[in-house]
């Protein structure tokens, strides 16, 4: 291993028994006793790979050591030709500035290993597509993201042929992209079955991102005076159940009011709904969203056996007998 190619997950949690196999299809799979799993590979081309030394800590960290992902750091200034190994060099057209030069790049890329998989190629960028937990999702499905970390003032327009898409974090400016790619890197393996433990489903929370998350209290139930809300405590699983649902959307419209339009109510939403809106004035804006839930009284409906249109309830399901009418 040189000293630029820094590969972390050489170093294996011996809990673990992995075999890396391949299967028919070349995707990349580790068997972790005998229940084999998906490999994910993330390659990052960055001029600072000692950034990304918090990815060897807690979850990540596990993630490389029980084979689900494999994170290959590649420097490209390795990859610079001049004998300064200069990766960066100043604007055609004058302006302040270095820009990062094409040719370790594109040298960097071409020296990649043949893909195993489904590769994707992502350039960070403050000009890209603003990332979301819908692009953690799409990306989870690849076998290897590479990402390449801009720097500097920014990247000759040429290096933009390398990427399939280019992708930012928010809208704000960062020194370089490989905090970005931290962020995004982070977002993709925590989807990864068996990253974040058994009993804890990704999948299940990253859907209801449209939703914010309910309050959540541990013990004690009693801190400094400051009570545990008494339902969580009844063990009344249906209405522990509906008490959650009202406070994240209550949460949902006094926090983030722009993912409302995203929710999909169900008919069980009408009370919380109303409850709210008696308790929260400024939800009424919303109301149009909701308001179709409103159960209707039943109508009468008119038929050639009810002729008065009877509530249906109040028909006798079969026609009585002379005999049982009591007159
Ligand atoms: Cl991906 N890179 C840089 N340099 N700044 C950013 C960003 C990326 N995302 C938000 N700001």
């Amino acid at each position: 291993m040189s000293r630029f190619h820094q590969d972390f997950s050489a170093i294996f949690d011996i809990r673990y028994l992995i075999f890396d196999v391949r299967t028919t299809n070349h995707e990349l799979r580790t068997t972790i006793l005998g229940v084999k799993h998906r490999m994910m590979k993330v390659t990052v081309l960055t001029l600072f790979p000692e950034m990304f030394a918090p990815l060897q800590e807690s979850i990540l960290k596990r993630a490389q050591e029980a084979g689900l992902v494999k994170i290959h750091l590649v420097d490209f200034r390795d990859y610079a030709a001049s004998k300064h190994k200069n990766v960066d060099d100043v604007p055609y057209g004058g302006g302040a500035g270095m820009l990062l030069k094409p040719e370790p790049i594109f040298a960097a890329i071409r020296d990649l290993p043949q893909p195993e998989g489904k590769r994707r190629v992502i350039l960070t960028s403050p000009q890209g597509n603003v990332f979301h937990q819908a692009k953690a999702e799409e990306w989870f499905e690849q076998d290897e993201l590479v990402f390449i970390c801009g720097h500097y003032e920014g990247f000759d327009e040429r290096i933009r042929e390398l990427a399939d898409e280019e992708v930012s974090i928010g809208d704000y400016v960062l020194t370089g992209g490989e905090l970005a790619a931290m962020v995004m890197i982070d977002a993709v393996v925590r989807l990864i079955p068996g990253v974040l433990g058994e009993d804890t489903s990704a999948q299940e929370d990253s859907h209801s991102i449209s939703l914010l998350e309910y309050p959540q209290y541990t013990r004690p139930a009693d801190f400094e005076g400051r009570q545990v809300p008494e339902v969580l405590l009844s063990g009344h699983h249906a209405r522990i159940k509906q008490w959650r649902r009202k406070e994240s959307l209550r949460r949902t419209f006094l926090r983030r009011p722009d993912l409302i339009k995203a929710v999909t109510f169900g008919v069980d939403d009408y009370p919380l709904l109303e409850e709210l809106l008696l308790e929260h004035e400024e939800i009424a804006e919303w109301q149009v969203l909701w308001k179709h839930l409103c159960p209707r009284p039943k109508r009468r409906r008119k038929s050639l056996k009810n002729p008065e249109g009877k509530q249906s309830q109040e028909l006798p399901l079969r026609e009585l007998e002379v005999s049982e009418i009591d007159i």
